[in-house]
């Protein structure tokens, strides 16, 4: 008897430590996890192997892509999304833009898209015409609607554009909850690649860092960060710096195919020897495997952006918000993961 009481103690002890030491916002996630891909896709290269290690997870039975909506108001970015899902045998996937004027420019890779080889697409798709393509918002509430309530985890890799005019969509024929009211009941996990939470060092000193994806749309990131009503979990700039992509991977794992989006994209934005960060994968790689130990997490406390586009964070028992943070045991396990998978070939 004394033995029994003994072990219920040690149990209900054991029980109790997990309780408190996990300061993870987000539990053991179902397989697949329900995901959602926002991204400026075509302003770096990062974005397209965060697409492709995606499509690595799915293939593995560990995420089911709902959609992906995309900030960078240029068409070409539709379509070259698409024609990256097509080359993973997803080319049904649904894909929503946004009229809002950031970053109308095409970039360096986006125009793979409409690359030729002996009049045939290198890259074939079905997504060409802009006027084909549904708004953003009305991808992300028809993917929301669909969805069991609390379960989809969205990973936001470029500007807050189309998370805060959701949020501040009405009632509509998809669904008849407010977009506030519809993240609420059906997200579980916001991972966003936005903001930095160390000083950056530039010319020899270590400085405050506005970054790119808040700067771009500086109202939409303060909606979000806000109003969003569920737990987000943030990878500042300094993560994805501190984690250069190994241009050797570029250079070895992407030839099992004479063309290859990634690979090419990357080439055509910088090509090696040059390591590119790998802010956008580091996103993913947390909405998909956030028990896996990747990363540490900030205490619970709230991301503010100020008006010119710094994010500052203080720590609060009330707050939604964590941040990434890395150890060098982590940094070595962490690169080794988003090369074997952003390079995973594509199921046949
Ligand atoms: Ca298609
Ligand atoms: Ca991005």
């Amino acid at each position: 008897m004394k033995q029994q009481t003994q072990t219920l103690t040690f149990l209900m002890l054991g029980a109790l430590a997990l309780l408190f030491c996990d300061n993870s916002l987000a539990a053991e996630p179902e397989r697949p996890v329900p995901l959602i891909f926002d991204t400026d896709i075509g302003n770096d290269v990062d974005d397209v192997l965060a697409l492709g290690m995606i499509h690595a997870l799915e293939d593995r039975g560990d995420c089911k892509l709902l959609a992906v909506t995309i900030t960078k108001d240029n068409p070409l970015a539709a379509s070259f999304t698409d024609a990256v899902n097509t080359f993973y045998g997803k080319g049904n996937i649904p894909i929503g833009i946004c009229k809002s004027g950031v970053t109308p420019q095409t970039g360096k890779f986006n125009v793979l898209a409409e690359k030729m080889d002996n009049g045939k697409l290198r890259y074939p798709h079905d997504l060409k015409d802009p006027r084909q393509i549904p708004s953003a918002v009305s991808v992300l509430r028809k993917a929301l609607a669909g969805a069991k309530d609390h379960s989809v985890v969205i990973a936001q890799v470029g500007f807050s554009t189309n998370l805060a005019d959701l949020l501040k969509s009405p009632a509509d024929e998809i669904c008849p909850l407010t977009g506030q009211e519809l993240v609420k009941q059906k997200v579980k996990l916001l991972s966003v690649m936005a903001g930095a939470f160390e000083k950056i060092p530039h010319k020899g000193k270590l400085v405050d860092h506005r970054e790119y994806n808040v700067v771009k749309d500086i109202p939409a990131a303060k909606k979000l960060a806000n109003d969003w009503p569920t737990p987000i979990v943030w990878s500042g700039f300094e993560i994805g710096l501190s984690v250069p992509y190994p241009h050797e991977s570029i250079e070895e794992d992407y030839n099992y195919t004479p063309h290859h989006p990634l690979a090419e994209a990357y080439i055509l934005y910088n090509p090696p020897p040059h390591d590119r960060p790998t802010w956008d994968l580091t996103s993913v790689l947390y909405a998909v495997y956030p028990h896996r130990g990747y990363f540490d997490l900030s205490e619970v406390g709230t991301v503010t952006v100020e008006d010119d586009g710094l994010t500052t964070y203080k720590k609060s028992d009330q707050g939604r918000h964590q941040y990434l943070k890395l150890n060098d045991l982590q940094r070595a396990r962490l690169i080794e993961a988003l090369v074997q998978l952003s390079s995973q070939p594509p199921q046949k």
